[in-house]
């Protein structure tokens, strides 16, 4: 017998051909191009074609072999999602925002995710000149950008906020939809945060001329009216301490308006219609009151002159970033750019703050989001992959892994949701001051929580498809790379935390008075379930050992504090989200699974602030800290 005729003997009497068949593969993720059929310049023998035929040789038609891993499918993300639905079903259960949710969601997998992808495989460019050698700054985008933008108007990502239609719950309403929208918007949802504060800013300042036309269109559901905006704050010194990196000097002109004169380090969808940005107005002498009370809001319009420049702008470049690609980021110098003074002088800082709180509310919708949609690719994978002889979703360890991040998640989404409650109700009229007290507080902290939480629980989701999860065109690396902006920018952990020092200390610790007493009552609810009983007595504990914190803190100089402040905000995000849990497992249509997530959530150390305060670590830790960082030392 020759070797090809005992090979095709094998082949036969194993009697595996139908392992060859093409298995019918739900929608990809993303779209993996074909393996070649046939190696270029190299023709099958006769033999080998006879064989191909009969269908005997696997690994030489796709020359790859004939298996392939299902890829993992979105599905709806509103019907794949019990706590949503299960939080909303509580809180607002009008058929009418349920109907409309669940068919953007539908939406959203069917047809909006794939314009995600169109934006970050065709990322935005820089085209400087035209042919002929004239400056032009045209910032491209991709078609699907463009689409996102007139799907954000239609769907009122922005404009239900102000709208009001559902009173204090417009807020988690218009919330919701964008966390189902965030991770396949291909990053739009950067522009909605800034546009949302910009209208926030004019709404609080007062909508009035010049601003009024802006206002409209910033909030409106209408495509061709639309504008987004952007929000010019980091200059080259840096992003956080605004108040003396700001260069930027505003000249003033005879008819009250004003010229901008500066360098912007990074802005954001620079593609934006207008935007809102702090300058030092300039006296008569050409002098600046230098830190934040020379810093004044301004309102700019980004328009073309006549020959198609920019007014006022020079595009420098683009910025090369690590995810967030999809999105133009851009080097800008203002060289005379027109703009209105929209804040008194000098408070320019206090004025774009209303900005900063929506923006890092939206930065904490998009690390929820980031973390329930790995988890549900993550879900759908385990139910599709096969390893050591049976699916992932068999596999208790697997399980138990992904259930530790569905606990982060889910706690992430309570957090989020319940700020977002608290601005809906402040921006209805119907907040208490305690409401007030608590929105403060929790906006650093749900920012700056999410932010860490949503790295890790999207590293840990990557995992979970193996190799695949590090795989480019799989489409999960890029979830994880945008993920590592959420902790960067609208403020960085550190910035804050010092962010929550500085509201506990000019509150006078109303703050943390409101924080208490809320989450008392929350805790209150839930003291005659016995299912919740070890959760309740954790965070119960927790919150008595914050409060001796406090009252330590309080006698001890601000360095203390300053060292604390990390810790100090951590143990206010666990330990409110403990509080949290607790209260939607005794909600009556809750599920066991809520239960079970409220008591996994509280088994984690819920206030690292006070074990690190008996370990000493807020003392004198300073110098030792700089030793060990700066460390050269080696001992003989
Ligand atoms: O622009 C960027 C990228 C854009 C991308 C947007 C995407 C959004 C999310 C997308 C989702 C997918 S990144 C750059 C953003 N920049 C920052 O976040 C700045 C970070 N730095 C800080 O937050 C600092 O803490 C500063 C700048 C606020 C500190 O400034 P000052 O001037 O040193 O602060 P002061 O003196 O403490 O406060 C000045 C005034 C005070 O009010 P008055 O004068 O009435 O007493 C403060 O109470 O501002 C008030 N204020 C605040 N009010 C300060 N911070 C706040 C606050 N957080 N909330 C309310």
């Amino acid at each position: 017998m020759s070797v090809s005729s005992a090979l095709l003997s094998r082949r036969v009497a194993g009697g595996s051909c139908r392992l060859w068949c093409v298995i019918p593969s739900p929608r990809p993720l993303i779209h993996v191009r074909s393996a070649s059929v046939a190696e270029p310049g190299r023709r099958r023998s006769n033999e080998e074609q006879l064989w191909e035929a009969a269908g005997y040789l696997p690994f030489t038609r796709a020359r790859i072999g004939p298996f392939f891993q299902e890829n993992p499918v979105l599905k709806n993300p509103f019907v794949e999602d019990a706590l949503l639905r299960g939080y909303l079903k509580r809180h607002i259960p009008q058929q009418v925002i349920l109907s409309d949710l669940c068919a953007f969601g539908e939406h959203v997998a069917k047809e909006v995710d794939g314009w995600g992808r169109e934006c970050e495989v065709n990322p935005p460019r820089l085209v400087h000149f035209d042919p002929w050698g004239r400056r032009v700054d045209h910032i491209v985008t991709s078609h699907a950008w463009k689409r996102m933008k007139d799907l954000s108007a239609q769907e009122g990502l922005v404009a239900i906020g102000y709208e009001r239609s559902f009173g204090e719950w417009s807020r988690v309403y218009q919330m919701s939809k964008l966390y189902l929208f965030s991770p396949s918007s291909g990053l739009y949802t950067c522009p909605l945060a800034m546009t949302d504060g910009a209208a926030k800013v004019i709404q609080s300042l007062g909508v009035s001329w010049p601003v009024e036309d802006a206002y409209s269109r910033l909030t409106t559901r209408h495509p061709e009216r639309f504008w987004t905006s952007g929000q010019w704050m980091t200059e080259r010194q840096g992003g956080s301490d605004v108040a003396s990196g700001t260069e930027t000097v505003a000249v003033p002109q005879t008819d009250g308006s004003y010229k901008l004169h500066g360098f912007k380090w990074f802005t954001s969808a620079t593609d934006a219609d207008m935007t809102l940005t702090l300058a030092r107005v300039q006296d008569k002498t050409g002098a600046t009151i230098p830190g934040s009370k020379g810093l004044s809001l301004f309102y700019a319009e980004v328009s073309r002159d006549e020959d198609g420049r920019l007014r006022g702008i020079e595009v420098q470049r683009l910025k090369d970033k690590l995810g967030t690609r999809q999105m133009p980021t851009a080097e800008l110098l203002l060289d005379g750019l027109p703009a209105r003074r929209l804040s008194e002088e000098g408070r320019g800082v206090s004025s774009i703050a209303n900005m900063l709180t929506i923006t890092r509310i939206h930065n904490s919708v998009s690390a929820a989001a980031a973390m329930r949609r790995v988890l549900q690719l993550a879900r759908d994978y385990a139910t599709r992959r096969t390893a050591f002889g049976k699916l992932l979703k068999d596999h208790p360890l697997h399980m138990q892994t992904l259930a530790r991040m569905e606990v982060e998640s889910r706690g992430a989404f309570l957090l989020v949701m319940d700020v977002c409650r608290l601005l809906g109700r402040e921006e209805s009229g119907v907040a208490t001051e305690h409401d007030a007290h608590l929105l403060r507080l929790l906006t650093p902290v749900v920012k700056l929580y999410t932010g860490k939480q949503a790295v890790a629980v999207v590293s840990e989701g990557l995992e979970s498809f193996g190799g695949q999860g590090y795989i480019e065109d799989t489409g999960l690396p890029g979830i994880l790379r945008d993920a590592q902006v959420l902790s960067i920018w609208e403020g960085t952990t550190n910035v804050l935390s010092l962010d929550v020092l500085r509201c506990v200390a000019r509150s006078s610790g109303m703050v943390l008075h409101a924080y208490f007493s809320h989450t008392k009552s929350l805790l209150a609810g839930a003291s005659s379930v016995s299912s919740l009983a070890p959760a309740v007595t954790a965070v119960g504990g927790a919150l008595c050992e914050l409060e001796e914190f406090v009252q330590v803190a309080a006698t001890r100089a601000p360095s203390y504090l300053e060292l604390a402040a990390r810790d100090l905000a951590y143990s206010l995000a666990r330990i409110y989200t403990g509080a949290l849990l607790i209260d939607h497992a005794c909600w009556k249509g809750a599920s066991p699974s809520d239960t079970y997530a409220a008591l996994r959530w509280c088994e984690q150390d819920l206030c690292p602030v006070a074990r690190n305060q008996r370990r000493g670590h807020y003392d004198s830790n300073t110098s030792l800290d700089a030793a060990l960082v700066f460390d050269q030392s080696i001992q003989d």
